[in-house]
């Protein structure tokens, strides 16, 4: 949040279109190439397509392969043994409108065919499917039968087993709690889903959607789903890597764009990183843009199709491909880039000193001299450059917090301040602030409360990064 697009060796580049611009379709990788399957081409959302649209991002090149058995729009694809597995996704019923299925298929590439599979127990569309080991994980979504949001006759906490050898389903455990518009992938056996709302409610009334924060973690092992409360840097509706098991590379589970309010489309990208529990942050996108699907092949995280168009502009389906480089992403450390490195402060209390900020202990505190916190500053040098990720600060009290800002700097003159959206409170006394990639060796604290006595005791500060 301290810089843009710029300060990343990577950045989102624009590639070739895709011949049929499409949104809700699934995205799945397979042989370095993202398939992007279904979907609707024009602004009806009832009209999904047959369409199987192939990208390769060594050649820039778009082909076309064997069309799918049923036109479908948010289906959940999985790929499995060098194939992709397509389960359920709505149809049109003329009529009714829109409507789950529970039809499944799965593509030989060698052979460039389609083939049906056993039907899903219920129909399900914009639910999660996702590859663990020799099955695929599917569930979660909801049966509609017709285009209104009244026609929604289930929402799913069901999730199944599916076995490719066996081509046979068995239930499993209940998730706990409902998703669609969901990004899912696995991490050392568990399963992992981003769900972008609980609810789907019919589309336009964003407001009723229950906004989903946190991910969901499946364990095969204990045959048990878990709630991860950890916060979203924004919370999204309609995930431009919705419909996908695709958008991962190692721990990170990307969730990017999306709409959180009506029309109001999102240009915030993150991940959650599965290994550590938390969402993070990558460069913004180009421009708003929701509903879509996408994969990652080698290094780069691929968006296609979906939905542009922000504030009262009803948006369009967009056709430009976008691609960005995730090997460069900050790895973030087991430990604190801050402990026990220099720092200073305007003033110092007798015992608390400003290095007591940052010794590593929660019983020590800094505190400046004097009353009130005008021109009260404390500083931090990381003993060289440092690529940091976030910044989190453990204050003494839960009284009202001072203003006050965080900022960076490369040399020392020259500060750049964190963004008052970088800050999140995570408890009574604790602070964390999202540095997404800023280039630093200083950090430092600018108080500025004249109105009152109140001065800040600063028990630890410590900093997450990497050292290039
Ligand atoms: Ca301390």
């Amino acid at each position: 949040m301290l810089v843009t697009n710029g300060s990343w060796a990577g950045e989102w580049e624009v590639r070739e279109r895709i011949p049929f611009h499409v949104y809700g379709h699934g995205g799945a990788v397979l042989d370095g190439k993202l398939h992007c399957l279904g979907g609707c081409h024009t602004k009806d959302w009832q009209a999904p397509g047959k369409y199987h649209q192939v990208y390769d991002p060594a050649a820039d090149a778009w082909t076309a392969a064997a069309e799918l058995p049923l036109a479908v729009g948010w289906p959940m694809p999985a790929v499995h043994g060098g194939r992709i597995y397509l389960f359920g996704g709505g149809y049109f019923v003329p009529g009714p409108g829109i409507t789950s299925t529970t039809k499944a298929w799965v593509f030989d590439p060698a052979a460039n065919r389609w083939s049906a599979i056993r039907d899903l127990p219920v129909p399900i569309m914009n639910g999660f499917a996702v590859t663990v080991g020799n099955v695929i994980y599917v569930g979660l979504g909801y049966n509609r039968q017709g285009g209104l949001g009244t026609n929604i006759v289930a929402h799913y906490r069901n999730t199944y087993r599916y076995d490719p050898a066996r081509d046979t389903y068995e239930r499993v455990a209940d998730a706990p709690e409902l998703g669609c518009y969901a990004s899912a992938g696995q991490w050392e056996g568990k399963a992992y889903v981003v769900a972008g709302a609980n609810i789907e409610v019919g589309f336009h009334d964003m407001k009723d959607y229950q906004w989903a924060d946190g991910a969901l973690k499946y364990d095969p092992a204990a045959n048990r789903w878990t709630k991860i409360n950890t916060p979203r840097l924004k919370k999204r509706v309609f995930y431009l890597t919705q419909c996908t098991s695709s958008a991962v590379a190692g721990p990170r589970l990307f969730a990017v764009g999306g709409m959180g309010e009506y029309r109001d489309r999102t240009i915030v990208g993150e991940y959650f990183d599965m290994q550590r529990e938390v969402f993070r942050e990558i460069p913004s996108l180009l421009e708003p843009r929701c509903c879509g699907g996408g994969g990652v092949t080698g290094d780069l995280l691929i968006l296609a199709g979906g939905f542009f168009g922000v504030a009262e502009d009803l948006g369009d389906v967009c056709e430009p491909t976008w691609v960005l480089d995730v090997s460069d992403l900050p790895e973030v450390v087991d430990g604190n880039l801050a402990r026990n490195r220099p720092a200073q402060a305007s003033s110092e209390r007798e015992g608390h000193q400003a290095v007591r900020a940052n010794d590593g202990s929660l019983d020590t505190y800094w505190e400046p001299a004097g009353e009130g916190a005008t021109n009260t500053w404390w500083k931090l040098d990381l003993a060289g450059p440092r690529r940091l990720a976030e910044c989190k600060l453990t204050w003494d009290s839960s009284a009202a917090m001072p203003p006050y800002v965080l900022e960076v700097s490369v040399n020392g003159t020259n500060w750049v301040a964190a963004k008052p959206e970088a800050f999140r409170r995570v408890s009574a006394r604790v602070e964390v602030v999202n540095l997404a990639g800023a280039n630093g060796r200083y950090l430092r604290l600018q108080f500025s409360d004249s109105q009152s006595a109140w001065h800040p005791r600063l028990r630890e500060i410590e900093v997450q990064g990497t050292e290039p």
